[in-house]
């Protein structure tokens, strides 16, 4: 079985790789160069006909040309990579099967609230400071359940692809949006002082 992840330099590609190395998953990359283009044309089209990384081959499994399977966007990939070999939506049993479903709707939620909610307005903070701000406010409360978004009445299922996906935004906000005061949130900056200094996000990022 090889993954290999598609990336580049300073791209969203590191926050699948954060996770592959977080669980100790073996992978292979291809560093592609986005200054000259080779992302929008073939073969990496083959991969991604949109042009862009991250995207992720794996030969375990087949798409729906017959060939090893293909994944583009950051969010399915690591929805997929939890799935697959993350175990994270596993059930321990009949009594634990909802529990899992319960695991993996979630884990969607918070990716797609990071790639679709925050990210966007993380970019946007400049034109629309208040929407950034209000969301960070609501996040610090979510945050009082514990630094684990999955944490709840059934236990702490630990760090995973919920916490990469919603951490690898917060900690670029200080580079992003520079002129955010953090202070009215301290639970998100705590976080992203926890975040930067797990060994694995500086491994990768400090390379990114
Ligand atoms: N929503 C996509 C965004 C992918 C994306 O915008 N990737 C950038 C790098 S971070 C890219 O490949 N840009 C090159 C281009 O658009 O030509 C994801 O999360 O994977």
């Amino acid at each position: 079985m090889t993954l290999t992840l598609y990336g580049a330099a300073r791209s969203r590609a590191s926050i699948v790789r954060w996770y592959l190395e977080e669980k100790g998953i073996p992978y292979a990359t291809v560093l592609l160069d986005l200054r000259n283009g080779e992302q929008r044309h073939e073969p990496f089209t083959t991969i991604n006909p949109f042009g862009k990384v991250p995207a992720l081959i794996d030969d375990a499994l087949s798409g729906p040309d017959g060939e090893a399977l293909k994944l583009f966007e950051s969010g399915a990939i690591l929805l997929y990579l939890a799935e697959h070999y993350g175990g994270e939506f596993q059930s321990d049993g009949p009594a634990d099967d909802e529990a899992a479903a319960a695991r993996r709707a979630l884990t969607g939620q918070w990716i797609l609230f990071a790639n679709a909610s925050f990210g966007p307005a993380m970019l946007q903070f400049a034109s629309r400071p208040e929407e950034l701000q209000r969301l960070l406010t609501n996040l610090d409360g979510v945050l009082a359940r514990g630094e684990h978004l999955l944490a709840g009445s059934w236990g702490d299922p630990g760090w995973g692809a919920a916490d990469c996906a919603v951490q690898a935004y917060l900690a670029y906000l200080p580079m992003f949006c520079a002129d955010l005061d953090l202070s009215p949130y301290p639970r998100v900056q705590a976080l992203i002082a926890a975040t930067t200094a797990r060994p694995s996000y500086a491994r990768v990022m400090g390379a990114a």
